[in-house]
C-alpha cells in the first residue's frame, strides 16, 4: 500500500479504540472496583488467547505434516501410543492448573469489587418502571433527601446503594465505575463504588424491564468532596416559594392540574409519590431518566407530551393552555 494511503487510514484504525472512552464505558474505568474488573478481564483475554493461538498453530501444523495412510491402519505402535498418552496427560493437567489459576484470579478480584467499608456513603435507590428514585439516607431525618434520575457522589470515597425496586426486575449498571447489580421487588441488594476522578457517568438499566427499558438512564455526577458537600447541603433545604408572577401562576398550575398529585416538591403541598421528586429539578442534568437534556425546552416537549416521548410511560398526557404550560415550565426551572 503506498504511503500516503497508510497515513490517511490511521485515524480510521484508531477509530474504534476511540470509542472505547467515554462516558459509559468499562474499558475507561473510572473507579477503583471498574479498574479491578478490567484488570481481570484483560488477564482472561490474554490466557484465553494465548491457547487459542497454540490450538491453531498445533492444528495447522498437523494438518500440513500428515502422514501417509498405513498398510495396516489396525497394528499398534507402542512408542506412538505411550507419547500420545503422554501428551494427553500432560494437556489435561496444563488445562487444570489454567482453570483453577483464572478461578483463583476472578475470586481475587471479586474480594476487590465486593469489599464493604462501613464508613461508606449510603443511598438507597429503588427502580421504577421507567425511573430512578434515589434517597441520601442520614442518623438524623433532617438531613435525608430524596432526588431522582441522578446521583451525586464525592471522589475518592466509598459509596454504598442499596438497591430496591417497586415493581419489576431493574439492573444498576455504571460501567465506567463498577459491575452490575439487579434491583429485586422484596429484597435489599448492595453494591459498594469508588470513584477515582471527577466527571459526570452515565448509568444505565441493565435488566429488560419492559417498554421503555431503554429509556431508564441516569447521571452520576462525581464531585470533588467540598463540591459535594455544598451540594447536599443545599439539596437537603426545601424550596422557597416563587417570587415573580409567573412563577406563582406555575405553582398554583402545579397543584390545579393534577401534578402534585404525582410529583413530591418539597417544602410546597405537592406530596405525589408515583413519579419522581421535583424538589430541585431545574439543577438537574437530563429530563424522563435520561432520555433528554435539561432545558426549558425539552422540559416543556416532555410536560406537553410525555407519552410521545416515552410512549408507555407512567404519567399520562395533560391537557395544558399553552400560557399555563409556560407558567408551569418557569416554575419548574427554577427549583435549583
Ligand atoms: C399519574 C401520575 C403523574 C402525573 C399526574 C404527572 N406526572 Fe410527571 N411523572 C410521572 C412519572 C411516573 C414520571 C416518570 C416518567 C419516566 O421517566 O418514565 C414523571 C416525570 C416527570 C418529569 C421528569 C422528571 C425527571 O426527573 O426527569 C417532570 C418534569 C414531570 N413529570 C412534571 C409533571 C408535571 C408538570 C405534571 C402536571 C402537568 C405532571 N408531571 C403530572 C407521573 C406523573
Ligand atoms: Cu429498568
Amino acid at each position: 500500500m503506498p504511503v500516503p494511503m497508510r497515513t490517511a487510514l490511521v485515524p480510521f484504525a484508531t477509530l474504534p479504540l476511540a470509542a472505547c472512552a467515554g462516558r459509559q464505558s468499562a474499558l475507561d474505568p473510572q473507579g477503583l472496583q471498574s479498574d479491578e474488573i478490567l484488570r481481570t478481564l484483560f488477564i482472561f483475554l490474554i490466557v484465553a488467547a494465548v491457547v487459542w493461538i497454540a490450538v491453531v498453530i498445533v492444528l495447522c501444523v498437523s494438518m500440513l505434516r500428515r502422514k501417509r495412510t498405513a498398510d495396516q491402519p489396525l497394528a499398534l505402535d507402542a512408542p506412538f501410543e505411550q507419547a500420545t498418552g503422554r501428551v494427553v496427560f500432560a494437556l489435561g493437567a496444563a488445562t487444570l492448573v489454567i482453570v483453577l489459576g483464572l478461578s483463583i484470579l476472578s475470586y481475587a478480584g471479586q474480594r476487590t469489587v465486593f469489599a464493604k467499608d462501613e464508613r461508606a456513603l449510603t443511598l438507597k435507590i429503588i427502580g421504577h418502571q421507567w425511573w430512578w428514585e434515589v434517597r441520601y439516607e442520614d442518623d438524623s431525618p433532617d438531613k435525608s433527601f430524596v432526588t431522582a434520575n441522578e446521583i451525586r457522589i464525592p471522589t475518592g470515597q466509598p459509596v454504598r446503594v442499596e438497591l430496591e425496586s417497586a415493581d419489576v426486575i431493574h439492573s444498576f449498571w455504571v460501567p465506567s465505575l463498577t459491575g452490575k447489580m439487579d434491583l429485586i421487588t422484596g429484597q435489599k441488594n448492595e453494591l459498594q463504588f469508588t470513584a477515582k476522578n471527577a466527571g459526570v457517568y452515565r448509568g444505565q438499566c441493565a435488566e429488560f424491564c419492559g417498554l421503555q427499558h431503554a429509556h431508564m438512564a441516569f447521571a452520576v455526577l462525581a464531585l470533588s468532596p467540598d463540591e459535594f458537600g455544598r451540594w447536599r447541603d443545599h439539596e437537603n433545604q426545601s424550596v422557597s416559594s416563587p417570587t415573580n408572577p409567573l412563577g406563582k401562576q406555575g405553582e398554583q398550575l402545579f397543584r390545579g392540574r393534577g401534578c402534585a398529585l404525582c410529583h413530591t416538591i418539597r417544602g410546597t403541598l405537592a406530596g405525589g409519590q408515583l413519579g419522581p421528586d421535583l424538589t430541585h429539578v431545574g439543577s438537574r442534568t437530563t429530563v424522563a431518566a435520561g432520555t433528554l437534556p435539561m432545558s426549558s425546552a425539552t422540559l416543556a416537549a416532555w410536560i406537553a407530551d410525555p407519552q410521545h416521548i416515552k410512549p408507555g410511560n407512567n404519567m399520562p398526557r395533560m391537557p395544558l393552555q399553552s400560557d399555563d404550560l409556560i407558567a408551569i415550565v418557569h416554575y419548574l426551572e427554577q427549583l435549583k
